[in-house]
């Protein structure tokens, strides 16, 4: 855990962006796997971590903000508890980690909140992702479980984003490492793979060595041949020299914060052909994209600078034609960049999407596209010094898309169907980093992964 007067001044900080009111965080529970006893790997909710730093599940955290009390409510382990899972610490020992000095027990809560409830007091809670925390809320509120979300507090939402988006030094150093583990994780998977091997014995090579920090994966590993499948999560694949593999992961700090790392690998050590001019234009994308971070700077005009960056490339290469302002204007590059550019990081890899990307990623100054293409941007809005951002360009040839288009004559003017035809195998390519904006631009966190051609194929020929 951080020190105790960090999470301390998180809370008096977001005390202070309210008047009056109760602001309720429902941790999570262990979620059963196939029986109630067997469980998936506990992870705690992010804002339930960032404001109240206990890394345990069966917890709820009050704080009144009229009577600026900072109360965790939990139950302590009982003897029988003890004698399966070893001595425990006493609630009130954790929340001391956490600076929180008032504990009490669950079966205090329903009367705390129905009083409140008749008092009239506003009680403010987050969108719920886990049914059984819908159905807790049903419980304490008398909220049908179905329709919590409709009475999530927006007041709240908007007041834990504009804290938890602008990153703190402690924050960037865990995201750093993190990103330790997945550099090793990354040099690893481009020394290993190789012709005839199947892509799961490289993610297994890769989960291995993320549990052997004693961490864990941020998000299910991302490793494919067919890296045109924006979120393949199939390992399958016997990989065949002449492929690209894309590699999509990252692992989880201590404290879970994430890191969210893709390089591109030439199966067989030498990307062939036409591999090498479209690796080039999404790295040079990537480039250009990380360089225009900075202060004042609308996220979506990066995206924008990047989709450009792809076209004149794409352009030089016969895949695109024709005024290049009017197509990206009207969206024809989504066909090969169907994506948005990049997403906040933080405690969760796509940072607090649970809690509405029109509050993470959108406010007044830019409105959410309907377009192909630039409606999948999950953050357009003005940067600002301590957000943390990812930068993944990429080039995808989905034979789907290419039929569906090439069939409804869309965007004919900007995209050359029968050179488009030819790269139908191709596959995909995609490079990001983590990017930390500073007051005076940018800095690439972590120590550099290898991401020029070279060092990638003299990597992967090892
Ligand atoms: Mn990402």
């Amino acid at each position: 855990m951080f020190d105790a007067q960090v999470y301390v001044s998180r809370r008096n900080g977001l005390q202070r962006q309210f008047q009056d009111g109760l602001l309720l965080f429902l941790g999570n529970a262990d979620a059963p796997m196939n029986y109630a006893a067997n469980t998936y790997h506990f992870r705690q909710d992010s804002s339930f971590l960032y404001y109240w730093g206990v890394d345990d599940p069966d917890l709820v955290a009050i704080l009144d903000v009229d009577a600026g009390r900072h109360v965790i409510y939990g139950d302590d382990f009982t003897v029988d508890d003890i004698v399966w899972r070893g001595p425990q610490p006493t609630l009130a020992e954790r929340a001391a980690r956490a600076g929180v000095i008032e504990t009490g027990p669950l079966k205090d809560l329903p009367r705390l909140l129905s009083e409140a409830i008749r008092a009239g007091r506003r009680i403010h809670f987050l969108p719920q992702y886990r049914a059984d925390n819908a159905q807790l809320l049903e419980r304490l509120l008398g909220i049908r479980a179905e329709a919590v979300n409709e009475h999530a507090s927006v007041a709240l939402c908007r007041a834990v984003v504009s804290q938890r988006a602008i990153k703190g030094t402690e924050e960037i150093a865990e995201i750093e490492r993190a990103l330790e583990v997945s550099r090793d994780m990354h040099i690893l998977a481009m020394r290993m793979a190789r012709a005839g091997m199947y892509e799961r014995e490289v993610v297994g090579a890769m989960e291995g060595l993320v549990a052997a920090r004693g961490v864990a994966m941020a998000f299910p590993v991302i490793f494919s041949v067919h890296g045109e499948t924006l979120h393949n999560h199939y390992h399958g694949n016997r990989m065949e020299a002449g492929q690209m593999t894309v590699n999509d992961s990252g692992a989880e700090s201590p404290l879970h914060y994430a890191s969210d790392i893709t390089r591109t690998i030439p199966i067989g050590g030498r990307f062939e052909g036409p591999q090498r001019d479209l690796y080039q234009a999404v790295h040079r994308a990537q480039k250009k994209a990380i360089e225009a971070v900075k202060p004042g700077v609308r996220f979506r005009d990066v995206h924008l600078l990047a989709c450009r960056s792809l076209a004149e490339d794409l352009k030089a290469i016969g895949l695109m034609k024709g005024d290049l302002d009017a197509a990206i204007e009207q969206g024809a590059h989504g066909m090969f960049f169907q994506c948005g550019l990049g997403h906040m990081l933080g405690l969760d890899v796509h940072d607090m999407e649970g809690l509405g990307e029109q509050h993470v990623g959108y406010d007044a100054s830019v409105l959410r596209s309907t377009q192909f293409g630039l409606k999948s941007l999950r953050m357009a809005r003005t940067l600002e010094p301590g957000m943390v951002m990812t930068v993944e360009p990429g080039i995808y040839l989905i034979p789907v898309l290419i039929d569906r288009w090439r069939a409804e004559g869309k965007f004919a003017e900007f995209l050359d169907y029968d050179a488009i035809e030819r790269f139908r195998a191709f596959g995909g390519i995609r490079l990001e980093d983590d990017v930390l904006v500073t007051e005076a631009g940018n800095r690439v966190l972590g120590q550099p992964i290898p991401i020029e051609m070279e060092e990638v194929e003299a990597l992967a020929r090892q």
